[in-house]
């Protein structure tokens, strides 16, 4: 008799926040210390095929096309979630690949553990509602409980302690308001210090830690107005004062995170005059150098065309806002 294998695909987006999240208040479970709000994106996506095997003896993961014992570990332990509820034991495969750079600021982990959620759901047949899918994949990354969602997107950070109120819910869908975001390149290079390790040691350390999450709730009443009321100027105030605030905190970290790099800063210059002369533009960064212009669609080619004049700037990528994960492919 052959045994049963139970298999699904998944594909989701990553996210970019505008009001950001740095800092938990709970690590086992990945509880944020505050709520966070974002856009999921279109034109980068990472692909999971997952199958669960009764004839592996352990979980075999390909990730971009390679054995990796770190990001084994990582999806082992996520599946043991999904095994738990399932009340199984079966090992699976997973092939997960991303089309952008890993572990660069472009939330590779969001979009990753979003569609691993997904298809590990779907492949045992969980019949999870999506906010249940979002605890889930919180449990994997912060930032994945965001990416099972399209559009623009908030998150809670509950105040239960099991965590079962901490989850994303869709605020506005793409195409009810379709901003362009152009991504400036500028590094490839994996980080030095990891988002997890780095907002722990914020959450430690950073003199303004509690002065930041103690604003992240004016933030998000803020950006959630503007949201509904398709107010850009009010959205880019709010993104830029979160993005600067949160990139404070790192700085005061001890020893200081500096995820910036000379054209980073150069590029927010840039778009600042642009803004001052009337295009339609604001800039958000990660943890990472990389810049994410969010743009008014009629102006995203002149925002793309100056970011590549500046010195530095490696590659734009340009995005629209896209889907929540979903199932591509499934036999369950
Ligand atoms: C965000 N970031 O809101 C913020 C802004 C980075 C800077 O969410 O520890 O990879 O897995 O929950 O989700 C990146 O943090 O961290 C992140 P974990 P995650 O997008």
């Amino acid at each position: 008799m052959t045994s049963p294998i139970w298999q699904a695909t998944a594909q989701a987006q990553p996210n970019i926040a505008l009001v950001k999240y740095w800092g938990k208040r709970d690590d086992t479970l990945n509880l944020p210390a505050a709520g966070s709000l974002s856009i999921t994106l279109d034109a980068l996506h990472t692909r999971t095929t997952l199958r669960f095997d009764e004839t592996l003896a352990a979980d075999d993961v390909l990730f971009n096309g390679q054995h990796d014992d770190l990001q084994t570990r990582k999806i082992s332990a996520f599946l043991d979630l999904f095994r738990t509820h399932a009340g199984i034991a079966t090992r699976a495969s997973v092939e997960t690949a991303n089309d952008f750079p890993t572990g660069a600021g472009l939330a590779s982990s969001a979009s990753g553990f979003a569609a691993l959620a997904l298809a590990a759901g779907r492949a045992l047949q969980l019949q999870l509602p999506p906010h249940a899918l979002s605890v889930l994949a919180r449990r994997g990354s912060g930032s994945a409980a965001r990416s099972v969602f399209g559009g623009f997107v908030e998150m809670t950070a509950g105040t239960r302690d099991d965590g079962e109120d901490a989850f994303a819910s869709p605020l506005l869908n793409a195409a009810a308001w379709p901003l362009t975001v152009v991504v400036a390149i500028t590094s490839r290079a994996v980080k030095d210090t990891s988002s997890r390790v780095g907002m722990d040691d914020s959450r430690r350390t950073s003199p303004f830690y509690r002065a930041w999450v103690a604003t992240a709730n004016a933030d998000l009443d803020a950006a959630r107005e503007a949201v509904h009321g398709r107010d850009f100027a009010r959205l880019a105030e709010v993104s830029e004062a979160s993005c600067l605030a949160m990139h404070a905190v790192m700085l005061a970290t001890r020893p200081g995170l500096i995820y910036w790099n000379a054209a980073t800063v150069e590029c927010i210059h840039a778009l600042r005059a642009l803004r001052a002369g009337g295009t339609g533009v604001f800039f958000t960064i990660d943890a990472g150098p990389q810049v994410k212009a969010v743009c008014l669609p009629e102006h995203a080619e002149a925002v793309a065309m100056a970011l590549r004049t500046i010195p530095g700037v490696a590659e734009t990528m340009v995005s629209g806002l896209g889907e929540g994960a979903r199932i591509i492919e499934s036999d369950a």
